[in-house]
């Protein structure tokens, strides 16, 4: 055990407790677990995005020495398991019965003794298509001949998947109609995928005997998973056991149930042996959670001396052929509403067409906050149009249209309540690192000098995100309400366990979740162990995603450690024999009030919870506390991201020569591990606004299957990046934390890209869509559209 050193044991930059693991190869991933007798499953995929299937013929796999099982979609019906309910309340197939709907989709499965068997077998399977015409394209999903993706579902005669609207229409019509100024611009996010670097993967062991069954998952959401593998598969929850070990990234992927995961349950439901399914690269690019994918048409409107009035925007959703997308039940689109961003305007309106297309299931993954990463991309290319079209420095018409810090908490026209903010300030904060005014000038002598050699651009986006669903009034999925929970046992010499109910992808929860406790406590970090990704291990709660982590079981951590040392005080009390209220708390330790060093440290307390001799009258013995926390409001952290490109206008390459960042995440636990979640999530924005693309041909091929066409930046693609911080406590958070997990993925993009169309003014280019590949930009250069 570590002595208690009572210097600064809370909060702060520690190095994380996990990576003394990873970095001496002691991780335990997926594919690390092992059990005695285990199989290997591979997936048998559909070549082609749409064809009817004739006939499946497995005969010749079945016959491989090495195979134990074959499974096709028509024995997984027979059973009632063909098709699963996705997170927002589609269905979706595990293995194909009708139709495949997708390349790459779940066709059949082979369970062999080695994974080469397996895969060697799956070319052993004799499948008949009958191709059909597919549906490629988002803007032609709901042509009157377009062919019907969707013919599972009765009485089906369209590809529409849902519409949804938020803001006042009539109200915002209004405003339009009389504003001086109005812009518009359809603008495309792009399909992306998180493409974390671990795949998706699953062990799973069902014991006949006991009937349980343990399931190792590469999930973001144990609990969940569990609750809805125990309602579609009818195993007993209790008799279920969800195990996320140590993940390989997450970003979102690793949200949703997919068809491997049940895959590997039945395979050993069906073989009496426990057997393991792992993706390779193509397949997790191909066939799991994608994101984005929107149309966005937006429109501005505002007074000719820059007060922006009003935001709408239209909104067509490609979410591919099942609605596997993961928000909760009450938005359809997300956290999209929360597209006013930063600005305090009179009018919004938003409405939005999902729709079915022939490309894989997803919609929310990759860092997004619910949408927010689309929203906050629309509005700062908007804004950033705004300020061109009336020839305004865009940090100025940002500056003259923000909520002002004595707004908070402030509504939204679209009904959100924003906590806390000081947005000016942190645009301040910004300029000065970024040095605006000396960038602008140089910018200015490079046009004026007009030597064409390189084109200096400077793109500015200021976000505001909602993030830490939520308050159980209004979110839940699938009916499971957003709360998360932790336990606190504080053991007799006073190290203490606690048990939490969300599960780090890499964001160092074993680190800063034993920074909050010993914060509260006054025990050293290393002395709080941090256990997660177990369901008989931790407390029942959602999972991570949605930047929940920090704001919802964050909170409840604390919480806990509070409650435990409110009883502490009880039981130091009777020690000290003296009445709780005359002792004074400093970290680690009670004091009879006045009388510094007359008390008794924690441990000497958890001595006695624990230990021989009477407690006081009413107290039970031990020092636990459990807490299901239902956040108040969702958490609202914000950053103002400055971007500066220079582009080859000989080859139309973006170098990003610089990036400012500076977030207001509220109060820190771990300054380090906030820089870390910013660099990476940074990288992410770039690589988006640059080089990231699910693209299709127009027979449904994706044409991102390998990671040499889905480009992801690596530190070649992007700068050393400058961070700075503001920090605006949430009011209604225990100390005052926000969410920071997907900012900087969700604030970047807009930056980078308006860096990239500054840069481009002398070409008078207005707009072009991510990815900024040097193609994309070489045709705006030309005066070309981006293509579709
Ligand atoms: N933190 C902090 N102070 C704050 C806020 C957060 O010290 N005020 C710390 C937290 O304690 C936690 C980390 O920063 O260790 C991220 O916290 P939080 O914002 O609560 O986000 P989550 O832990 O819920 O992580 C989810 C978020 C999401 S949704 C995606 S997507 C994403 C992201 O995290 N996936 C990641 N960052 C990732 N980072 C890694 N390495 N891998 C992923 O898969
Ligand atoms: Cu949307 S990606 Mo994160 O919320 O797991």
């Amino acid at each position: 055990m570590i002595t208690v050193d009572r210097g600064p044991v809370g909060h702060g930059r520690m190095l994380r407790k996990e990576d003394r693991r990873f970095v001496r190869g002691r991780g335990r991933y997926l594919d690390d677990i092992t059990l005695p007798g285990m199989l290997h499953l591979a997936v048998l995929r559909s070549p082609v995005a749409h064809a009817r299937i004739l006939s499946v013929d497995t005969l010749a796999a079945e016959a491989h020495p090495k195979v134990r099982a074959v499974v096709t979609g028509a024995m997984l019906a027979e059973r009632g398991l063909a098709w699963m309910p996705t997170l927002s309340g589609d269905v979706q197939a595990v293995l194909a019965t009708d139709k495949v709907r997708f390349q790459g989709q779940e066709v059949a499965f082979v369970v062999a003794e080695d994974r080469y068997a397996a895969r060697d077998a799956l070319e052993l399977i004799d499948v008949e298509y009958d191709v059909l015409e597919p549906v490629v394209d988002v803007r032609r999903a709901l042509d009157p001949d377009a062919p019907l993706i969707r013919d599972d579902v009765a009485g089906k005669a369209d590809n529409h998947c849902f519409d949804w609207e938020t803001g006042d229409a009539a109200q915002t019509a209004a405003v339009f109609d009389r504003a001086e100024v109005v812009v518009r611009q359809e603008l495309v996010f792009p399909r992306v995928h998180p493409a974390p670097l671990e795949t998706c993967g699953a062990v799973a062991d069902y014991d006949r005997v006991e009937e349980k069954l343990t399931l190792w998952a590469t999930t973001q959401a144990p609990h969940a998973h569990r609750t809805l593998y125990s309602m579609f598969a009818g195993i007993p929850e209790h008799r279920i056991r969800v195990i996320s070990p140590d993940i390989g990234g997450g970003f979102g992927n690793k949200v949703p149930i997919y068809p491997g995961y049940v895959c590997a349950i039945v395979g050993s439901m069906v073989t009496g042996r426990p057997v393991k399914w792992t993706e390779d690269r193509t397949e997790n690019l191909i066939a799991s959670g994608f994101a984005r994918d929107y149309v966005m048409q937006g429109e501005i409107a505002a007074t000719r001396d820059g007060r922006i009035l009003a935001l709408r925007s239209h909104v067509l959703a490609d979410h591919g052929a099942f609605n596997g997308t993961a928000a909760p039940r009450k938005f359809p689109g997300g956290f999209f509403g929360v597209f006013t961003g930063s600005y305090d305007i009179e009018a919004a309106y938003c409405s939005m067409t999902a729709v079915h297309t022939n490309k894989a299931p997803g919609g929310v993954a990759y860092a997004c906050s619910f949408r927010i990463a689309e929203a906050v991309y629309l509005t700062e290319r908007m804004v950033d149009l705004l300020a061109d079209e009336l020839g305004l420095d865009p940090v100025e018409l940002r500056l003259r249209n923000f909520i002002r810090s004595d707004q908070f908490p402030y509504t939204s026209r679209t009904g959100w309540v924003y906590d806390s903010g000081d947005y000016a300030a942190t645009m301040q904060e910004a300029l000065r690192i970024a040095g605006y005014d000396e960038l602008r000038a140089e910018q200015a002598a490079q046009r004026a000098a007009g030597d064409g050699q390189s084109l200096m651009g400077i793109g500015v986006s200021f976000f505001t995100e909602a993030v830490g669903a939520g308050p159980r009034k209004d979110m839940d999925m699938l009916g499971l309400g957003m709360a998360d929970g932790c336990e606190l046992r504080v053991h007799p010499t006073g190290s203490a366990v606690l048990r939490i109910s969300v599960q780090t992808q890499g964001q160092g929860h074993e680190t800063t979740f034993a920074q909050l406790v010993a914060e509260e406590l006054g025990i050293h970090p290393e002395n709080v162990d941090v256990v997660h990704g177990d369901t008989d291990n931790t407390p029942y709660g959602l999972g991570t995603y949605g930047s929940r982590s920090t704001p919802v079981s964050g909170a409840a951590a604390v919480i806990a450690a509070r409650r435990v040392r409110d009883k502490a005080r009880l039981i130091a009390a009777g020690m000290l024999e003296v009445a709780p209220e005359d002792l004074e708390w400093t970290k680690g330790r009670f004091d009879v009030r006045g009388v510094p060093g007359s008390g008794v440290t924690i441990e000497q307390i958890a001595m006695r919870a624990h230990g021989a001799g009477d407690l006081p009258e009413g107290v039970e013995g031990g020092l636990d506390a459990q807490v299901s926390y239902n956040p108040d409001n969702l958490t609202y952290p914000y950053g103002a991201y400055i971007c500066v490109v220079d582009i080859d206008p000989g080859t139309a390459v973006v170098k990003v020569r610089r990036f400012v960042a500076v977030d207001d995440c509220g109060t820190r636990i771990n300054e380090m591990i906030v820089e870390g979640q910013i660099h990476g999530g940074l990288t992410d924005g770039v690589g988006m606004a640059l080089m990231e693309f699910i693209g299709y041909d127009e027979d449904g091929n994706c044409l991102g299957g390998s990671l040499m066409d889905y480009l992801i930046p690596t530190a070649k693609e992007v700068p050393d990046w400058e961070t700075g911080m503001t920090v605006t406590p949430s009011p209604h958070h225990p100390i005052g934390a926000k969410g920071v997990g997907e900012s900087a993925t969700v604030g970047s993009p807009p930056a980078v890209v308006n860096a990239v169309i500054d840069a481009l003014a002398p070409y008078g280019v207005r707009h072009a869509d991510m990815p900024l590949t040097p193609s994309r930009v070489w045709e705006a250069m030309q005066g070309r559209a981006t293509p579709p």
